[in-house]
This record gives structure tokens, sequence and C-alpha cells, in this order.
């Protein structure tokens, strides 16, 4: 996807202040300090549109930029965070479906786990969520410069294992590197809904797939 405008558009504490649904939009999950903000300066071309956070998990906001136009992104509060009060870590499960309920334009949600860990139960059940709610939801391994090429592959194997999918669903990236910044701009734009053909165009699909089959007369003819 070429970037045309990559701008921050507002942050929302509840659905009032969500801009209009007027278009797709992806969001992004993940645990506290799993490289979320990094991870989307890096697929904005931004040193810091997202800020980069030292007190992780403090903001229980939802961020929402403006993508050329066309396409909002949307970075969800973090979760899990030890130093958050327990009240304020209780609000993020109602928070995350009241977001998702309200946003019939949500096409994905990208989840960020940390190559080097394990998903935790708090992963788990959003991923089962995210499932029982049928949004796609795109499996993202952050840091994997941290790691050789070949202890990658391995804990994406081990981490696919953990999760019932395939290695091969589970995209290495690295804001560092940039390792795999392609590969989520391919997997978001595979699930925007794509522009219907013009109606003009609809018969003569039609006629292409209702094409009879030869009948056993024809052969004998
Ligand atoms: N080596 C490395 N460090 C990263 C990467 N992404 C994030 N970090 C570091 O991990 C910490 C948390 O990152 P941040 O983006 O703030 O995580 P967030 O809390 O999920 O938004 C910061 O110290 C980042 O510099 C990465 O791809 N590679
Ligand atoms: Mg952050």
């Amino acid at each position: 996807m070429k970037l045309t405008k990559v701008e921050f558009l507002l942050s929302a504490a509840k659905p009032v202040h969500y801009p209009a649904p007027d278009r797709p939009e992806v969001a992004f999950a993940g645990r506290s300090n799993v490289g979320k903000s990094s991870l989307l300066n890096a697929l904005l071309n931004r040193r810091n549109i997202a800020r980069v956070s030292r007190t992780p998990g403090r903001t229980q906001l939802i961020n929402f930029f403006d993508i050329n136009g066309t396409l909002y992104l949307v970075d969800l509060p973090g979760y899990g965070y030890a130093k958050v009060p327990v009240a304020v870590q209780r609000q993020w499960g109602p928070m995350m479906e009241r977001y998702v309920r309200s946003r019939e334009t949500l096409a994905a949600m990208v989840v960020l786990l940390d190559v080097r860990r394990d998903p935790n139960a708090d992963d788990l059940q959003l991923l089962n969520a995210l499932n029982a709610m049928e949004i796609a939801a795109i499996v993202v391994l952050t840091k994997c410069d941290k790691l050789s090429g070949s202890q990658s592959n391995t804990r994406r194997k081990e981490i696919a294992n953990v999760l019932g999918c395939r290695a091969a669903d589970l995209i290495a990236f690295s804001s560092q590197t940039r390792q795999g910044r392609g590969e989520l701009w391919r997997a978001i734009a595979d699930c925007l809904p794509s522009d219907p053909a013009p109606s003009e165009e609809l018969p003569i699909v039609e006629e292409a797939v209702v094409e009879e089959p030869p009948s056993e007369l024809d052969d004998h003819e």
C-alpha cells in the first residue's frame, strides 16, 4: 500500500468519541511492551507517530490514525501490565468488546506476540474472542531481531503449535530491521473489502459460471 497520508486523528475513551465508521479499519492489540508502538511507527514510516512509551499500559485510550483518507488504523491499549491498577486492567476486556461490537467496519485485528515468549492466557483469550466474533486475526511475532534466523523459525513453530495454526500464518516482524513490514501490509490489504465489480459486469460473470456441461448426446453427434 502506497502511503500518501498518515495522520493521527483522535484518541477516544468511549464509542461516542470514535470517528464515523465510513471506511474499513484495522486494529492493533497486544500485551504492554510487546512493541506495538514501534511496529506502528515502522509500518507508517514515522519516527514517533505512535508514542513509544516508557511507562507501558498507562493509557486506556483508543487512538485512530487516518491512512490515505481511506483506512483507519486503530491502536488499542496494551493489556497485562502488572503496574496498572487491577481496576483499570479489568476494564480492558469490556473496552475491547465495546470497541469491536460498535465497529462494523473492523476488517481485521493485528495481534502482536513477542517472538521470545509463549502466548499467555490474555493473548489466548483475545484470539479466542476474535475467533468467536468472526473477526480476522493477523498474528505478528515482534522483536525477531533479538533472535537468530533459525531461533526465530523454531519459536515460530512453537508458537504456531500453541495457537493451533500453521507457522506460515505467523508474520515474523522487527521494527529495527523492518523485517515483515511488506508482509504485514499485504496481510492487511488482503483483509480489506475490495471494490465490488461494476453491476453491468455481473451478468457476464454469471453466464460463465452457469455454462452447461456437454451432454452425452453431444458426444455421439
Ligand atoms: N530489539 C527490538 N526492540 C524493540 C522492537 N520493538 C520494540 N522494541 C522495544 O521494546 C520496548 C517496548 O516497545 P513499545 O513499542 O513501546 O511497546 P508497546 O508498549 O507495545 O507500545 C521498547 O524499549 C522498544 O524499543 C523490535 O522490533 N526490536
Ligand atoms: Mg505503546
